[in-house]
């Protein structure tokens, strides 16, 4: 499992440096996106954007992860399906190939015949993880890869990373919106029961290089499994809960029921909002808000397994809401889970996180939360 972080580790930053190309070429960034049809559609959007990005990074980790953890290969899943349709209507299976030569020639006829741009893509996705350094020395856990399943979210707040913001993070503070809120999500699962046990988090657009070498990115992680709790990140510092209140970070397009009974448990200031659905979950797992609570099914398994891990190595975690009203919220039962579709659901629906959730680091806050929406909705 040590290795399986570390190689984890490698693949997120290697989709980040994707995801960084991607934007850096203008012409190639205005060929990539696409929009959503059909069942695959998230219903939450007018516009849901699919971009070559995303597939290319999703094919990139399962390729990656498979070659060195076969026992793991069938049961990568993500966000994306793997076909991609070009600008002249072709239809076009986007697969890492045997070499980079012939992964650029593929690529480039999604491109509509844009070499340049495909042989840029091709030298991201083929660089061997192995050059790039990781530096953790993660924590062995007695599990076998023929035990554990996977969820990618190659790029979660696509509409953020198509927008294209540039913000300067604030040290302890969140920004709203920008370019900081897309993520890479990787989060791996035990197959039998569901629970998240590792979890990557790379955000490729932290903080630009002061020697002008362009945007540079963060890594996050943690490891819960038994009694092994390790995370990249502590817990938060300066004033406690009791000095300042409890804060609750929010979708912009939260129902007003839940704001206004979130308000009364918080009081206005203690309220924010923010894009992107693993970026709140990573406030919360930094202390930069004390909870995230979504009351609709717009999530899925990919955007909540990777932070889900994170939240639990620092003693959180990440509960339905629909089963809270039934069950004490500290019953393990109502912890999302991750092996399971939907019953009676097709496309994404199979995989989203249907009765809303509630991010928390503490348990006690997560009680006065469920409290205070009690009846509510
Ligand atoms: C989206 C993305 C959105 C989020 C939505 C996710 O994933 O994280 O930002 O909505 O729930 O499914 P909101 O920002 O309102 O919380 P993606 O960008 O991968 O489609
Ligand atoms: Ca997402
Ligand atoms: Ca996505």
């Amino acid at each position: 499992m040590a290795d399986l972080l570390d190689l984890l580790l490698r693949v997120a930053e290697k989709a980040a440096n994707v995801a960084r190309v991607c934007r850096q070429e203008a012409p190639l960034f205005q060929l990539l996106v696409q929009e959503k049809t059909g069942a695959d559609k998230n219903k939450k959007f007018v516009q849901d954007f699919k971009t070559l990005a995303d597939v290319v990074i999703q094919e990139m980790i399962r390729h990656d992860v498979g070659a060195q953890f076969p026992e793991i290969a069938a049961f990568i899943k993500g966000e994306e399906s793997n076909k991609f349709e070009n600008g002249l209507g072709e239809s076009v299976t986007v697969t890492v190939c045997g070499t980079e030569e012939e992964t650029a020639t593929l690529l480039a006829t999604v491109l509509d015949g844009d070499h340049t741009a495909a042989s840029l893509l091709a030298k991201a996705i083929h660089q061997d993880p192995h050059t790039i350094e990781s530096s953790i020395d993660g924590p062995t856990v007695p599990l076998n890869p023929s035990e554990l399943g996977i969820w990618i979210d190659p790029i979660d707040a696509t509409s953020q990373y198509i927008e294209g913001r540039e913000e300067v993070l604030e040290e302890n503070h969140l920004s709203p919106s920008g370019l900081h809120c897309a993520l890479v999500l990787i989060g791996v699962y035990v197959r039998s029961t569901g629970q998240p046990v590792m979890g990557v988090i790379n955000q490729p657009f932290h903080h630009k290089d002061p020697a002008g070498g362009g945007w540079r990115g963060k890594h996050y992680w943690g490891v819960s499994y038994g009694n092994i709790h390790v995370c990249s990140e502590s817990p938060p510092k300066g004033p406690t809960e009791a000095e300042r209140g409890l804060s609750v970070v929010l979708s912009s397009s939260e129902k007003t029921v839940v704001k206004e009974a979130l308000t009364s448990l918080c009081g206005p200031d203690r309220l924010m909002y923010a894009s992107g659905a693993g970026y709140k979950i990573l406030c919360v797992i930094q202390g930069l808000a004390d909870a995230y609570v979504l009351s609709e099914g717009s999530t899925f398994k990919w955007d909540s397994c990777a932070p889900h891990a994170l939240l639990r190595a620092i003693g959180g975690g990440v509960v339905d809401l629909s089963l809270t009203s039934n069950c004490g919220a500290q019953d393990q039962k109502t912890e999302l889970t991750y092996h399971q579709p939907n019953a009676d659901c097709t496309g994404a629906d199979l995989w989203a996180n249907r009765g809303g959730l509630v991010a928390y680091r503490d348990s006690s806050q997560l009680q006065r939360i469920i409290q205070a929406l009690k009846d509510k909705l």
